[in-house]
């Protein structure tokens, strides 16, 4: 089994003016192809591990052979992060931009004070990112963990921050939104303006689908 590049839902063009054309097509079809490429190399040299999934994959990292161990992190990681970056994202004014709805409102506001806190907040932990990394939105536990009682989830919900390609699934945490803070993933527009990055961002968040990977 190899892993193939995702397609995504909409063309590259479709999230500008907030992301431009040219990043988008650089990213997806270059960076994240590099990716699965060498992430699949590097699986050659253990086949016994061809049946397994990307999730299963990270979620047991330190069960993966040590002499491709850093390279499923890194490019394992890669793949999973750009994959759910993508679905994560949609055109403005289509499901893109906006406040999530739902119990996944609920759950900020008490988690946070407001949306606009939670933003806040979201922003400030990407200032602590020396480098390149990602930001996410994440529940502490394993997707479908039943133990999860609804009242006391939002003591689960948590804005973490990984370094490099780490994903946190690998650290037993499920991501519901992951923001892309490599350079690779802004600087054709926004050169060294990150944080101008961020704030356009917001308005092309695929609020309907991180309320899926809530809800789920
Ligand atoms: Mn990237």
């Amino acid at each position: 089994m190899k892993f193939e590049l995702p397609k995504l839902s909409y063309g590259y063009d479709a999230l500008e003016p907030y992301i431009d054309a040219r990043t988008m097509e650089i990213h997806h079809a270059k960076h994240h192809q590099a990716y699965i490429d060498k992430l699949n190399e590097a699986l050659e040299k253990h086949p016994e591990l061809n049946e397994r999934s990307i999730e299963e994959l990270l979620e047991r990292i330190e069960s993966i052979p040590e002499d491709i161990r850093t390279a499923v992190r890194n490019h394992g990681g890669g793949h999973y992060n750009h994959s759910h970056f993508w679905r994560i994202m949609a055109p403005h004014g289509k499901e893109g931009g906006g406040e999530p709805g739902g119990m996944l409102s609920e759950t900020i506001i008490e988690k946070f004070g407001s949306f606009a806190d939670f933003k806040k907040s979201f922003n400030a932990s990407v200032t602590g990112v020396f480098g390149s990394g990602w930001a996410w939105l994440v529940i502490d536990g394993k997707t479908g963990d039943k133990r999860q009682e609804t009242s006391k989830i939002e003591k689960k919900l948590k804005i973490i921050t990984t370094p490099n390609q780490d994903c946190p699934i690998s650290q037993g945490l499920t991501p519901i939104l992951g923001l892309d803070i490599w350079e690779h993933a802004y600087y054709l527009k926004y050169q060294n303006k990150r944080q101008e990055y961020i704030a356009s961002w917001w308005n092309i968040v695929n609020w309907p689908e991180v309320e899926r990977n809530f809800e789920k």
